[in-house]
């Protein structure tokens, strides 16, 4: 399952975007929460219109809105640890001018990210000055093979570099395993613009991307705000205004594509009367790897799987049609499943 974990200042919209993945809303005052997101799918809409099955399953991605972070030097421990072990990061950032106060007074987006991305490295280096202390204080035992890494690390966050720029060799990312860094982890940065600013994107906001492509990341822009409203209106109405105010899809569904997207991840389905679901897959896994997603008995015994394409199946309407025409296929546990694949894996255990 994809885990997130919402960054940013204070009054960024961190929380909106929150109740907006998982409709869910945390009680004033909490410092973070957790909870599931759906990922929405077209497919999975067309695929569960054609099976109509007692049940509908959409992807998941497990949110953790981390609250507000405290700039200036690593006070912001307490909500980062709420989010160490999440596998990226969703770093919402303010564009908007609105009525609620900014800490720091202007609005200033490229300002904020570099300075959450600050305070996500003094985190990484407040966590290597931690376990070097308590490695030197002990005179021997397990441990001390780690200290030439742990310099290393510690040398190059010092330097304001991210741990993802360090070259280690496999012995030395064994010896780091079990610590988790942020500076490690893929960011999709959340621009929260003002909603009149949605159509015409402000002259920053290059810079902003420049620096998100360089790093392998991704940007979207949105107004949490106005996605809040959307979300409470027929799906008739917004779609006329999403029209009107120049919004392609919705911001949920954006925020998950792009999620995907930054984790090299795909979708394939299981289809029935039963259930029609979406599982989440790394790209370039293969057919054994789909069946331990949903089951380890299915791994285990695995004999064969039957796969299809999406687009197959909807433009013939069933799946006896598209074995008729030869374009269901019968393959092994090492076939690397595409996204879109409709899935059946024969077993036996
Ligand atoms: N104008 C405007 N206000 C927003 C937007 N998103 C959030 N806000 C407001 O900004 C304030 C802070 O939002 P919140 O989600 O609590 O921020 P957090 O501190 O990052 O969790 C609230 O009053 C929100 O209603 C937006 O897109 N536009
Ligand atoms: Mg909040």
């Amino acid at each position: 399952m994809l885990t997130c974990g919402i960054v940013g200042l204070p009054q960024a919209g961190k929380t909106t975007l929150f109740s907006l993945l998982t409709g869910h809303t945390p009680p004033p005052g909490k410092q973070s929460a957790l909870a599931m997101a759906e990922v929405p799918d077209s497919r999975v809409d067309k695929l569960s219109a054609m099976y109509k099955p007692r049940k509908t399953v959409y992807g998941q991605i497990q949110v953790t809105d981390a609250g507000g972070l405290s700039e200036g030097t690593g006070k912001s421990a307490a909500f980062l640890d709420s989010i160490r072990p999440v596998q990226a990061l969703i770093h919402v950032i303010r564009a908007f001018a609105g009525d609620s106060p900014h800490p720091l007074g202007t609005i200033d987006p490229l300002r904020d990210f570099n300075l959450v991305n600050h305070e996500l490295l003094l985190a990484d280096m407040a966590l290597v000055e931690t376990r070097l202390e308590r490695i030197k204080g002990k005179t021997k035992g397990p441990g001390k093979e780690q200290l030439p890494v742990l310099e290393k690390c510690l040398l190059h966050l010092l330097e304001e570099k991210p741990v993802s720029q360090l070259p280690l060799s496999e012995e030395e990312r064994i010896q780091l395993q079990g610590l988790i860094f942020f500076t490690e982890k893929p960011q999709l940065l959340v621009v929260n613009l003002d909603e009149e600013d949605l159509g015409s994107p402000p002259p920053w906001l290059d810079k902003l991307d420049a620096l998100c492509q360089e790093k392998g990341w991704r940007l979207l822009t949105l107004s949490a705000r106005l996605e809040g409203e959307l979300a409470q209106l027929s799906p008739e109405e917004q779609k006329a205004f999403m029209e009107e105010l120049n919004i392609a899809e919705p911001g949920t569904a954006l925020v998950a594509r792009e999620a995907y997207a930054l984790l090299g991840l795909i979708s394939f389905f299981t289809v029935g009367s039963d259930e029609v679901r979406a599982w989440a897959l790394k790209q370039g896994e293969t057919a054994l790897e789909a069946a331990a997603t949903i089951h380890s008995d299915l791994a285990r015994g695995f004999i064969r799987a039957d796969v299809m394409s999406y687009e197959d199946l909807i433009q013939l309407g069933s799946e006896a049609a598209v074995k008729e025409k030869g374009l269901a296929q019968l393959v092994g546990k090492d076939y690397v499943v595409r996204d879109g694949e409709i899935v059946h894996i024969r077993f036996n255990v």
